[in-house]
């Protein structure tokens, strides 16, 4: 898979380089390149923002610079790529969302700083369905001072469904969010006895029907109390 990111702080994605993201991208299982949108600029101040037409607080980012960074970008694609733009008026992301991303061949995400992005870029992008498809997505319900943080959730939540980058693919099944929609059941190890606290009983029994249902109860039980909206 290879992911374009643009962006006015290509220094936010170092952490890319490490851990199973920096070891997927060493065995080419991923290919993820960091663009600074000022280098599309032609300005000496390598101007990227703007005030907004209509008034208001703040500064909107310009629609130059991002179209001749995208046209760019998608030119050197191989495959119709899925743009995705971060922002607190998308649609969630989700688990589902992550999936689906995960068996795109080229991903661009673009991160927006200030207000965002003038909303003509969108349209534009939406009006071109023979060169790519457009996506604008939420991480959650509160505010950020840009996309960086949200694409680099994006990236690790997708990549990690990507075959061959986590080791053992049974731990991606069996987590929260994963196969039943429920959150995870609470997780021990050594000691049995740590600080007059004992792992349950249940678990030592070394009877694994019992350690099922227990662990699907407390599943449901953590769920209801904590996000009754998954039920
Ligand atoms: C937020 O993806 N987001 O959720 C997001 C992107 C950019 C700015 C934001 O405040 N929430």
């Amino acid at each position: 898979m290879r992911i374009d990111v643009v962006t006015i702080f290509p220094d936010y994605f170092a952490p890319l380089t490490l851990s199973l993201i920096g070891k997927a991208q060493d065995k080419s299982l991923l290919d993820v390149a960091v663009h600074d949108l000022r280098d599309y600029t032609h300005d000496v101040h390598r101007t990227v923002d703007d005030s907004p037409y209509g008034g208001g607080a703040g500064m909107v980012m310009k629609a130059e610079p991002w179209a001749e960074a995208l046209d760019e970008i998608i030119a050197q694609s191989n495959a119709k790529p899925t743009l995705v733009i971060p922002t607190p008026a998308g649609e969630l992301f989700t688990q589902s969302r992550a999936e689906s991303l995960a068996q795109t061949p080229n991903l661009i995400f673009a991160c927006g700083r200030y207000e965002g992005i003038d909303a003509r870029v969108v349209e534009h992008y939406r009006g071109r369905k023979d060169v790519a498809e457009v996506l604008e997505i939420s991480l959650g319900d509160y505010v950020l001072n840009g996309g960086e943080v949200a694409v680099l959730a994006m990236i690790e939540s997708l990549a990690r469904l990507i075959p061959g980058v986590v080791g053992n693919p049974q731990s991606l099944v069996e987590e929260s969010h994963g196969l039943d929609g429920l959150l995870e059941y609470p997780v021990y190890t050594k000691p049995p006895l740590w600080r007059a606290l004992a792992v349950p009983e249940v678990l030592v029994s070394g009877n694994h029907a019992r350690i099922a249902t227990w662990r699907a109860e407390q599943s449901r039980l953590i769920t209801e109390q904590r996000r009754p909206d998954l039920l």
